[in-house]
């Protein structure tokens, strides 16, 4: 396969063998056809926690040419049947195996942070600028004890897994609490800034070290380069890799790795950043891939970067929809409410419909 975009954004073309898609991202790849015409399986597998169930899925991809005529009946079903689940993949390049080393060359593994961007522009004052804003987004589950989940902390969300395992997602500590009504289309609602909260502004009802359910919000100014961390929070290594999607900008992958076993948040954390001067981080001469889509590491990060030039509201989110739905994912604000674009006058509006809740005595 021929990879040629991602996320919709252009990379010089990469042959690959193999090729891993978290949930959110987008491969475009070019396919030769170069092999005997006949009949050929192409084989898909569930990754992550799905390996447990050994799921794969197939198709079938058939084609002739005017010298090699093929029956309809022998290009509708290969001949033989698909692989096992235990018949490995065939070996060659895999593009964005999760825990892969980045930049290395000549090793079968290629990071998305290694490809190369292939548009006209290159815009290396957001390659090498000193960002305006730098975030460090630590992020994880943890299992709440159903007695915290109902208590005067109140519970928000979360998921039961196989019935005991109560899970809710965090980043920087916080569990977000979406608001009743569009902060975009109905800014007029906003109360000021004591209706959002972030890692130094937490509600006072919240404790220390404990979790927080508040509107997370980090802000920036319209134009900033910002620079922003994705740590992934877990003590152990496992077969999950959460993949972070930004919303209303692309951004360009600039480091990407694992982390040691660290005792604290910000230990973990000055790891990153000094981690910048380790052969992982972006070379000076490459121009990182455009995404809007990426994996972290299972323990490890990703550091990406983008130029804040889409004013708004908008939601950063891990893409399994079910950590989202327990509370991973905070809302950037870029810009002032002044500079936003405003909705049509007739632009439909929510709120919150949920009936008062009397309660006998
Ligand atoms: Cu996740």
């Amino acid at each position: 396969m021929q990879l040629i975009a991602t996320d919709g954004g252009a990379v010089q073309p990469t042959m690959v063998d193999t090729l891993i898609s978290t949930s959110g991202e987008r491969y475009d790849f070019v396919l030769s056809a170069n092999q005997k015409p006949g009949t050929y399986w192409v084989r898909v597998r569930a990754i992550g926690f799905c390996n447990i169930e050994r799921r794969e899925e197939f198709a079938v991809l058939s084609y002739e040419d005017e010298a090699h005529h093929v029956p309809e009946e022998v290009l509708a079903y290969p001949n033989r049947t698909p692989p096992s689940w235990d018949d490995r993949f065939p070996s060659g390049t895999v593009l964005n195996n999760p825990n892969a080393t980045c930049y290395v060359p000549g090793d079968d593994d290629l990071c998305v942070a290694d490809l190369e961007s292939h548009e006209v522009h290159r815009d290396d004052e957001l390659i090498d600028a000193a960002p305006n804003k730098t975030f460090r987004i630590l992020f994880n589950t943890f299992t709440a004890d159903p007695a915290v989940l109902f208590s005067d902390q109140g519970y928000v969300r979360y998921m039961t897994v196989v019935l005991t395992l109560n899970n809710i997602g965090v980043t920087n500590n916080i569990s977000m609490v979406f608001p009743d009504f569009p902060l975009l289309t109905q800014p007029e609602l906003i109360g000021g800034d004591g209706m959002f909260c972030n890692n130094t502004h937490r509600p006072a009802r919240c404790k220390p070290h404990h979790a927080c359910f508040c509107l997370h919000r980090l802000k920036v100014a319209l134009n900033d380069v910002v620079e922003m961390s994705l740590i992934d929070d877990a003590e152990v290594v496992r077969d999950l890799y959460h993949p972070f999607h930004l919303h209303g900008h692309r951004f360009i992958v600039t480091g990407m790795g694992q982390l040691p076993q660290f005792g604290t948040q910000s230990e973990k954390a000055d790891f990153v950043e000094r981690a910048r001067r380790y052969s992982r981080t972006m070379p000076s001469d490459h121009n990182p891939p455009y995404k809007d889509t990426v994996s972290v590491p299972s323990r490890g990060y990703t550091r990406i970067r983008f130029r804040a030039d889409n004013p708004g509201f908008w939601l950063v989110h891990c893409h399994f929809e079910w950590h989202l739905g327990i509370g991973m994912s905070f809302v950037l604000q870029v810009g002032e409410l002044d500079e936003m674009k405003q909705a049509p006058k007739d632009f439909p509006r929510c709120g919150s419909y949920k009936p008062d809740i009397y309660t006998q005595t």
